[in-house]
């Protein structure tokens, strides 16, 4: 049985990367609806099929995460998905946080919850054949946003998070999400991101979480959506890897990028504009969702003619985010 240091390392090596596919029931029922596909549990069975049965994935995906029905559903040849993925040579993930709610006393502003129970669900989820985990925390940038109470309740959660989930045998990946949403400029969202990363690893330091047992999936250091003034895909890339260099202690093996709403291509660019920023400590690699299952999805609409097509659009992305590394 693989030590938690040798999974962190297997999903971040060989230039591969994770896909999320781990969307929530609400999350996933809105994609299909804007594809025409009914949201029905059946649905959201095969549009997972679709993503695992993808021919060669394996080349270029460690890892998928998947949310806790899909961990129970079957492939229509009868296996279990986590089954089914270990014959490819993929390690199956879970989400178990339970969703970001709001925060009492700040009204724009959420913290993610799961942690009641979650000892008893990781030992279910490793009886599954899940080896590793995730946990989401969002952080909004606006007038005074994050404030300082949201960000230490969201990054005692993961920590307290990743702590349950190495006692159990999962890996944890600690996502910490700043948002795209808004106007902010790219100094703006260093500014955040380097705040948020200290926070966490400090606290990931009190609950004595071992760095070389887990996976980082931070936001790249962008411009907000709105912001008039994008910049290059260089400039981005270069104060990303300044903003880590300066939180992430080397002793952890990998940062696995969330893609946060840019689009598959602009991802891939940046991803790919990283590697040429000097020597890093750690792997760095993608664990896109949207961009890497969108243009499947949007491929696919629910029609078993575009199956095939639909999974060479996924297959057009993860290579061109294995090349990218
Ligand atoms: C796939 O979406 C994940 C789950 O979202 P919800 O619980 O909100 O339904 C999400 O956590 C995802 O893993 C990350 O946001 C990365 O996905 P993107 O699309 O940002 O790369």
């Amino acid at each position: 049985m693989a030590t938690l240091a040798e999974t962190a390392r297997a999903l971040v090596s060989n230039r591969r990367g994770i896909l999320a596919a781990d969307e929530s029931i609400g999350t996933m029922s809105s994609r299909l609806e804007s594809v025409g596909v009914p949201p029905t549990d059946e649905n959201r069975r095969v549009y997972r099929e679709l993503i695992v049965t993808t021919p060669e994935l394996s080349d270029s995906v460690s890892g998928i995460i998947l949310a806790d029905d899909t961990l129970r559903q079957r492939l229509s040849d009868g296996r279990s998905f986590p089954a089914a993925l270990a014959n490819l040579g993929i390690l199956a993930g879970i989400k178990v946080d339970t969703g970001a709610k709001p925060l009492a006393g700040a009204p724009d502003e959420k913290v993610t919850e799961g942690l009641d129970g979650l000892r008893e669900r990781v030992k279910e989820y490793v009886s599954l054949g899940a080896t590793f985990a995730k946990w989401r925390a969002v952080f909004s940038i606006g007038s005074e946003l994050p404030s300082e109470r949201s960000v230490r309740a969201n990054v005692h959660a993961l920590a307290r998070y990743a702590g349950l989930c190495q006692e159990g045998g999962l890996v944890p990946i600690v996502e910490p999400e700043v948002l795209m949403d808004g106007a902010h400029s790219l100094a703006e969202c260093q500014q955040v991101t380097r705040a948020v990363l200290r926070s966490l690893f400090d606290e990931l330091a009190l609950m004595q979480v071992d760095l070389d047992g887990m996976i980082l999936k931070p936001n790249m250091v962008v411009a907000g959506k709105d912001c008039p003034e994008q910049p290059a895909v260089e400039e981005a890339a270069q104060t990303t890897v300044d903003t880590l260099r300066d939180t992430v202690p080397p002793s952890v093996p990998g940062i696995a990028f969330l893609s946060g709403g840019q689009s598959p291509e602009l991802a891939t660019r940046h991803l790919g504009a990283m590697q040429n920023c000097g020597e890093l400590p750690w792997e760095l690699t993608y664990s896109f969702g949207r961009a890497l299952v969108g243009p499947a999805l949007e491929t696919w609409r629910g029609d078993d003619g575009n199956w095939e097509a639909a999974q060479r659009a996924l297959s057009v992305r993860a290579v061109a985010n294995a090349a990218a590394r």
